[in-house]
């Protein structure tokens, strides 16, 4: 990087100053030589009388440039860095355009690429201008004609949005077909694929009783992989028309599945472009959790078709209009083909180990960021997720019914717009007649608003107050704080554990178990009556809000809460907050030096779970102590060596202490009934994976074995890895075997090698390291497909206890990678940092180690924009 790159500002915002009618893109395809020819026309708007014109381009060579026919010479336009300026341009024109792009060497994976054989496309946010130059914005919207050539040999299925016009032989080999788009839309959703697959073919008759074609386009040899994904698209489009009312409007929807992606999947218009992690399953070589994954990737890109496509975002500071709002949406979709718990549980949990600490750090936004340099670096859990619970809360604020009326209302009145989080929440209020001016300050605030609460008992007027305080830290991004709109979900529990029906005072209306609470000052007090005992709040029900809470519960309560609280979501929370503090008081002992001993609150209350819990999934989440990440952010200075080693001791305490009804339990789970895959089937499989894993820690060679033989017999990859997750952090032969075993068995398949480089990446042996850089140069490593980079680097960069070593070898690895995977995929290498970001929170000697190694890749020739924005960030805190 020789100049520091610019700030771009939400406030700086202007329109196109032209309207571009329509498009025709010729495409000629050639490994590093592909041509592509444009037609580009033209109108000006009359509010720019004077303005040039301007169009994005970023490694693209420009062989031609005609206006209106006429060839333009050198002197008639500027080429820069960020593309092709035209100073005087007329009213109406047509721009006919030649450049040349090399898709073979683009090894960002954006733009027009190769992946295996084939061609294929990634234009969001950016890519579009990798391919030609272009009005590469959100805003500027068009209809697209594809012409594409290329050879029909090894490209006999040619792909772009929309229809297939015509299709045609040529001369030599070559062929020809032409797509057209009926639809409105921004470049970014543009896409193109070219290549030989094998083909799924199904379809589904909507609810107005048209028929769509749907079209799976897989590598060769993994047609039978493609069947899961298929069926989970016709789930997703079936739940949209019933739960918002959302039809599918072309004939023909295409996915394709490939397997160099820079993320998860790409909702291009009517052609999806999928990371093959995302389509491809079965049972030998994918997990339960894969199968759940995949069904909700689909349904999330399938869902943008409505919330992305139609309605798109006016500039990228929108993001979260149609990333949170379609998180949201896939959410909803998984909890009714799931479990609605344990759904919410998991979200909660990326909320709370990933998007607090990315609001406690230099690279805090708010799910609407007010500027960024590169915008690539802003697809976060904050935007994605915290985003998503920002829906939500409008959602609860204005009742299941009215939210939807809402959205029929957005969906209606925006289609076929490129609009803004303000046009989204103007429809909530327009149709639910809400105020929700203060909401709004979600989209502008970053931080964590944390809720202090206490509580009174009047038994003279059987009242029960709640107090609360709201508070919010100042962020990185210097945002304000202003007292936010917080739908705080509460029930009173009296001593039967049963819901105690809510009537605040002053209020008519009594709510039979829980009510929600509007907080909206910086102290409030909610007042219920008719209350005739001293209840147990239940707090946060349902993780109402993105927010922390703090009450004074006693462990005692806590661990009554655990069982009788009827909010599903509370029950397990009380325990995650019993075990937090039983564990932050060994992290404390362990950093005085004195004896550990595990409080048997903790071994009863787990008792208690195996014992009762019906839903083994539920179980499965209630017996899993909290995260090293979520512990270490409750510390003042993060010390990941005494939180692993509280953490451990915890678990090898509970595998001990409970060792008779984890074996009992066990035997009955694992029943040697041939795989199945549904609700039941799942919960007792994650149950008895994890019920494996605290049996080992008791290190006795016959539970080494027996993991090794359920290594060995399982018929599936959900045992298979649940036997090698159990195995991986302890030095035996089993280990050693079962990873050469399942490396032998299953080395040709690109997926499966992901989840074996990412075993021995996470893996807590101190040797990890070592082999892990070892496995750089092993070959199962491509040093340019991002899912090995994320499988080996990046599950590394999450294994807090050794990246963190004080010998900085964790750090210094991290840094070196970061390095040399930004001369070959930037976006890729932005991500892996994030880890090193954190360092301020950390004791004096990691600080210098982890600020030494952010320094020495700031200081690197050329480095990307993506990777010094992340890093000059940090270094600035
Ligand atoms: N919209 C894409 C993400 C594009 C990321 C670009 N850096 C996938 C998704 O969220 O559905
Ligand atoms: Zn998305």
């Amino acid at each position: 990087m020789t100049t520091e790159p610019s700030t771009i500002y939400l406030k700086d915002y202007q329109p196109y100053p032209f309207v571009l009618n329509q498009v025709e893109l010729f495409f000629t395809l050639e490994d590093h030589c592909t041509e592509v020819q444009s037609i580009l026309s033209f109108s000006r708007k009359a509010e720019f009388p004077k303005h040039a014109l301007f169009l994005h381009g970023d490694e693209v060579t420009l062989r031609s440039i005609a206006l209106n026919g006429k060839i333009l010479a050198s002197t008639e336009y500027q080429l820069s860095a960020e593309g092709l300026e035209i100073s005087n341009v007329p009213d109406e024109f047509t721009l006919a355009l030649t450049v040349q792009i090399d898709p073979k060497n683009n090894t960002q994976l954006m733009g027009l690429y190769k992946t295996g054989t084939a061609f294929c496309t990634q234009c969001e946010a950016h890519g579009f201008r990798r391919i030609t130059f272009f009005p590469d914005r959100p805003d500027v919207m068009t209809r697209f004609t594809v012409t594409i050539n290329a050879d029909r040999k090894h490209y006999p299925y040619l792909l772009s949005n929309g229809n297939l016009l015509e299709r045609k032989e040529l001369p030599n080999g070559w062929h020809q077909v032409k797509w057209q788009d009926p639809s409105l839309k921004p470049c970014y959703l543009f896409a193109l694929v070219a290549g030989d697959f094998d083909i799924l073919e199904d379809r589904f008759i909507t609810m107005s009783g048209r028929n769509v074609d749907l079209q799976l386009f897989v590598e060769k040899g993994y047609r039978d992989q493609g069947v899961w994904a298929m069926a989970s698209l016709k789930r997703a489009m079936k739940w949209d028309e019933e739960t918002f009312g959302r039809e599918y409007d072309l004939d023909i929807f295409m996915t394709v599945a490939v397997f160099d992606f820079n993320f998860g999947a790409m909702e291009n218009k009517g052609l999806n472009i999928f990371n093959a992690k995302y389509i491809l399953a079965k049972s030998a070589t994918a997990t339960d959790r894969d199968y759940i994954l995949i069904e909700e990737v689909v349904a999330h890109e399938y869902f943008h078709n409505w919330s992305g496509d139609r309605v798109t975002c006016r500039d990228w500071f929108q993001l979260t209009l149609k990333e949170g709002l379609t998180v949201f949406r896939d959410q909803s979709f998984t909890a009714d083909m799931t479990s609605r718990a344990v759904k919410r549980i998991e979200d909660a949990n990326v909320i709370r180990d990933n998007q607090f600490l990315q609001d406690a750090g230099p690279m805090a936004h708010p799910i609407q960021p007010q500027f960024y340099m590169e915008v690539n670096n802003f697809y976060t859990v904050t935007v994605y997720n915290k985003g998503a619970e920002v829906i939500r809360m409008v959602q609860t604020i204005l009742g299941k019914k009215t939210f939807r009326k809402a959205m029929d209302l957005y969906f209606s009145r925006h289609d076929g717009q490129a609009v803004t989080t303000e046009d989204f929440i103007k429809c909530m209020e327009d149709a639910s007649g809400i105020d929700l001016s203060q909401f709004r300050r979600w989209y502008v605030q970053a931080g964590t608003p944390v809720l202090e609460i206490n509580d009174e008992f009047d038994i003279e007027d059987n009242e029960y107050h709640l107090h609360i305080k709201q508070s919010c830290a100042a962020t990185a991004d210097h945002s304000p704080k202003e007292p936010f709109m917080i739908p705080l979900a509460v029930g009173l529990l009296n001593r039967m554990g049963q819901d105690i029906p809510l009537q605040l005072k002053g209020e008519s209306t009594v709510a039979e178990n829980t009510k929600v609470l509007w907080v909206t000052a910086p102290e409030q007090t909610f007042t219920f009556i008719n209350v005739t005992e001293n209840p147990t709040p239940s707090l946060l029900r349902n993780f109402s809000a993105p927010v922390k809470v703090q009450y004074a519960y006693s462990a005692a309560q806590l661990s009554w809460l655990m069982v009788n609280d009827r909010d599903a979501f509370n029950r397990w929370d009380a325990g995650q907050e019993l075990a937090k503090r039983i564990l932050l008081g060994l992290a404390d002992d362990v950093q005085q030096k004195r004896d550990l001993t595990l409080n048997p609150l903790l071994v009863k209350a787990f008792r208690t779970i195996i014992e009762s819990e019906k839903d083994l999934s539920l179980a499965a989440l209630n017996l899993t102590l909290p995260s090293e990440s979520y512990l270490l952010q409750q510390m003042t200075i993060f010390d990941p060596d005494v939180v692993h080693q509280a953490r451990e001791f915890a678990r090898q305490q509970l595998a001990k202490e409970l060792r008779d009804v984890w074996q009992k339990t066990y035997s009955e789970l694992n029943d040697g009934k041939p795989y199945e895959y549904n609700t039941l089937r799942v919960g007792r499989r994650a149950l008895k994976n994890l019920i494996l894993s605290y049996l080992l820690k008791n290190e006795e060679p016959e539970w080494y074995r027996q993991a090794y033989e359920q290594f060995t017999q399982a018929d599936n990859m959900t045992d298979t890895m649940g036997a090698l997750i159990a195995l991986n952090n302890f030095d035996c032969l089993e280990r050693g075997a079962a990873l050469a075993e399942f490396y032998d068995k299953w080395a040709d398949d690109p997926l499966v090698v992901d989840k074996w480089l990412s075993l021995q990446a996470s893996s807590f042996l101190p040797d990890t390291l070592t082999h892990v850089k070892a496995l750089l140069n092993h070959p199962a490593y491509h040093a340019k497909n991002p899912n090995k980079i994320r499988a080996l680097i990046g599950t590394f960069s999450t294994n807090f206890y050794l990246l963190h070593q004080l010998n900085g070898e964790g750090y210094r690895f991290l840094a070196e990678q970061v390095i040399i995977v930004d001369k070959i995929n930037s976006m890729t290498a932005a991500r892996l940092v994030a880890p090193l970001i954190q360092w301020q929170k950390f004791d004096a000697q990691r600080q210098q180690l982890m600020q030494a190694e952010l320094k020495r890749i700031l200081a690197t020739p050329e480095l990307s924009k993506d990777v010094y924005e992340v890093v000059s960030k940090a270094l600035a805190v």
